[in-house]
């Protein structure tokens, strides 16, 4: 297989973007390439998972709007945490609407800018309802927010980000603006530079499908064939009896995929 990935050494000192640099200090530092998704259903379930996972994960996935007790409270508790066991937080509200309404939403109910590191977002609405507004909070000190990944290829059967162009067009996007678009969320390594980082979701090590139209395939495709950086794993963790020895299961193998770049 044909490597296109830099060493994460070279790209820690590569890159310009800020929340890039940070993210690849914490993988070096935790020796973890494992974003773990938790799609629990109440504050208290997803805090007791994210103090278990710490030390095992790079950055801590979740989706505020299907917490059904969503609170202020739960979100200074979280920060607390990723402050203290050094992970990213990274909300995946997949924003896809005008410029303006994206901001309100930024800022409405859930705060979002003000807790999570990274949003995810879609390439659909364009260029200028993506980059200026995310810039404007991203550039403000009031805001924890300091990156978004562009979604070029989503992980479910049948998606149409397969379209011809689509993640083509997308991956212009997150070049033109390396400064706001830190990465993306793909299936495979969809650019060549070198400072945007490639997240991918649909990783299981042990189920294919769960028959609502997710794609999973192992760890090594991930990140050795597709040449991805960071894993998402969901319910291989969050569905098992033993989440502990999962994660460090997918933080192994996930690390050792990735860390023979630097080695070679
Ligand atoms: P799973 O339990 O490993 O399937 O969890 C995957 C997570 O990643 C889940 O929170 C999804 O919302 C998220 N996801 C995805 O699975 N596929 C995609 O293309 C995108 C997000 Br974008």
């Amino acid at each position: 297989v044909e490597n296109q990935r830099t060493p994460l050494s070279e790209r820690e000192s590569l890159t310009e973007n800020a929340l890039n640099k940070k993210i690849l200090s914490v993988m070096r530092k935790k020796k973890s390439n494992l974003c773990l998704a938790i799609d629990y259903t109440t504050s208290e379930e997803v805090l007791q998972l994210a103090e278990i996972a710490g030390p095992f994960v790079m950055a801590i996935k979740v989706h505020a709007d299907a917490i059904t007790d969503f609170s202020e409270e739960f979100t200074r508790k979280l920060t607390t945490l990723a402050n203290d066991m050094d992970f990213i937080i990274f909300e995946d509200r997949k924003f896809g609407d005008t410029g303006n309404t994206n901001l309100l939403q930024l800022k409405g109910a859930q705060k979002i800018a003000s807790w999570a590191d990274v949003v995810t977002v879609h390439a659909v609405q364009g260029t200028d309802s993506i980059a200026g507004v995310f810039r404007q909070l991203i550039n403000d000190p009031n805001y924890r927010l300091s990156g978004v990944l562009l979604i070029a290829q989503l992980s479910t059967k049948g998606s149409l980000t397969a379209l011809d162009g689509y993640t083509e067009s997308t991956v212009s996007i997150a070049e033109e603006n390396r400064d706001v678009i830190s990465g993306f969320i793909a299936q495979t390594r969809v650019s060549g530079f070198s400072d945007l980082l490639n997240w991918t979701p649909g990783v299981n090590l042990d189920a294919k499908t769960d028959s609502a139209g997710q794609q999973w395939r192992g760890v090594d495709e991930a990140i050795d064939v597709q040449q991805n950086d960071i894993i998402i794993v969901g319910r291989g963790v969050t569905s098992s009896s033993e989440p502990v020895q999962q994660l460090k299961r997918y933080r192994r193998i996930a690390w050792e995929a990735l860390a023979k770049d630097d080695e070679s």
